[in-house]
Formats: C-alpha cells, structure tokens, sequence
C-alpha cells in the first residue's frame, strides 16, 4: 500500500511525538492561540553517508511524492552535508536531509558505523516509511559512547535510527505571534528549555531567516547491554523575511543551521 504524503507526513509526525516529550504540549500551546492551526516550516532527517542508507536513498519518498531538490549546504567541522526539497504544494513542508560524512571520522568510528549499517536489510531501505522506521541495528552503550566522544551526531543517529528529528513551526503562520523573541520568552515563561548555542535566536533579518528550537528532552532509550537516558527530538520556530521580490526567502543558512545542529547534543555549548 503507497501512502499519500500527507499520510507519510502525519506517521511521522506521530513517531516524532512518541520521542518528544515537549512537541505535543507546545503544539497544543499554539494551536489553542491560532484557531486549531500550525503550520510546519520543514521537516529535517539525519542519515551516514554510506552508499546503503544515504541522503538519496531517504529523499527518495519524498522525491516520488513530487518534492524538487532546492539547495545544499556543507558543515566542515561537523563532517555533514545537507540538502533540502521543497513541493511545488507550499502549503506541505519543507524537507531537510544531512549525511555525516562517514570517513572523516577515525577509524574506530568508521567501524561502528560501517557494523551498523551492516545490519539494514537492503530492500527495507526503498520502503516508504523507512525515513520514520527507526532504528534497524543492534548498538551497545559502549559503541554509543565512542561514537559520541566523536560526534554527537553519530551517536545521536546509532541510538534513534531512522526519523525525524524535529519539526518546524512556521511563525509567518501564526496569527497570535509575529516575532521569534516573544515566542521564545512564552516557552521560556512556560518552563522549556531552548538551545542558546550560538544565542537563543539563531540568523537576523538581514540573512532572511531567524530561527530558534527547544533543547530535545532527554528520554529512555534501550540498548544491548541496558538503558540509558538521552536527548530525543527537538521542535524548532522559524521566521522567513522578503527577498527584494517581495517572495519569503524558503531556503536555510548554514551559520544558523550548524548550531540547531546541537539541539540533540547532550553536552550542549552555552
Ligand atoms: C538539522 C539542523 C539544521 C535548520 O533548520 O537549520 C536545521 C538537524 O538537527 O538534523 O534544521
Ligand atoms: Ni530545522
């Protein structure tokens, strides 16, 4: 059976809830202040970049539901490309795909991940819900931990596989607000913690786009030898400004991205 995208969309949106303990209660904040409305600015998926699992393989749904490839973009010192689609349907969100750049890593990092990816069947890949499958491999507390000490992405990818990692509220949507400082303040008033990394609102005006996401709450996540407490999902605000055109800018910048980056990291920078 072939979902629509809007079914796709919603079984990711519910395992994304499953792993995000803050999104529903925000959701509902801003749905209670805007007729029952929120609108998702984009979405963004994580992957290696090894031939198996990458960023084409996941885009490939979402490239057979109509979405165009836009832009890229390049994160030296995290070792991850991006790539973004959007559908001609601007009323469906954008999607946000990176790739870790697998053999930056040292060598005993390259080994996990390359153990890892061993184990996905090759044809459960090509389903369409693989990009909310989760996680399809064995990984033990130790492998988590090596893969951390080099990136907290990988390690935040060995734990929680293959879904979306945050969702978007598209501020130009709301009607209860039109500025990211009082949206931040009301979660900040409300109890959520927000990323500061790079400043709690991340890119200006100036660069057509601000942006800002809660700290991803951490939750219990199984391994082979036990459980461990760890940042699940995040949920991210986003601003889009005019290009001389008089259009919204709908594409990222990388300055700001680099640090939403660090939304699911467990050590967080101030
Ligand atoms: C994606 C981080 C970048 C944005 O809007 O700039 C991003 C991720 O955490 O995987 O979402
Ligand atoms: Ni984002």
């Amino acid at each position: 059976m072939t979902l629509t995208i809007e079914q796709l969309l919603n079984a990711m949106w519910q395992d994304y809830l499953a792993l995000t303990p803050d999104a529903k209660p925000i959701h509902q904040l801003f749905a209670d202040l805007n007729q029952g409305i929120v609108v998702n600015d984009h979405i963004a998926l994580r992957t290696f970049n090894l031939e198996k699992v990458s960023l084409d393989k996941i885009a490939k749904s979402f490239i057979e539901a109509g979405y165009q490839t836009v832009d890229d973009y390049q994160f030296p010192a995290k070792k991850l490309f991006a790539r973004y689609f959007q559908h001609p349907d601007e009323t469906l969100p954008k999607v946000f795909i990176s790739e870790l750049k697998v053999e930056e890593l040292p060598q005993y990092c390259q080994e996990i991940i390359h153990d890892l990816v061993s184990q996905v069947p090759e044809e459960s890949v090509s389903q369409q819900g693989f990009c909310y499958s989760g996680r399809p491999w064995s990984v033990t507390k130790e492998q988590y931990q090596e893969l951390a000490s080099e990136s907290e992405y990988a390690s935040w990818l060995a734990a929680h596989g293959f879904r979306p990692n945050h969702f978007t509220v598209s501020i130009n949507h709301l009607s209860s607000h039109s500025n990211i400082e009082s949206i931040n303040q009301l979660l900040q008033d409300k109890g959520y913690t927000m990323n500061t990394s790079g400043g709690l609102v991340k890119g200006s005006p100036d660069v057509l786009l601000e942006q800002s996401s809660t700290l991803a709450k951490e939750i219990e996540v199984s391994f082979t030898d036990g459980v461990m407490k760890l940042p699940g999902c995040y949920y991210e605000f986003a601003l889009r400004y005019p290009m001389p055109n008089g259009q919204l800018y709908q594409g990222f910048v990388a300055a700001s991205a680099d640090k939403i980056f660090e939304s699911t990291d467990t050590k967080p920078s101030p």
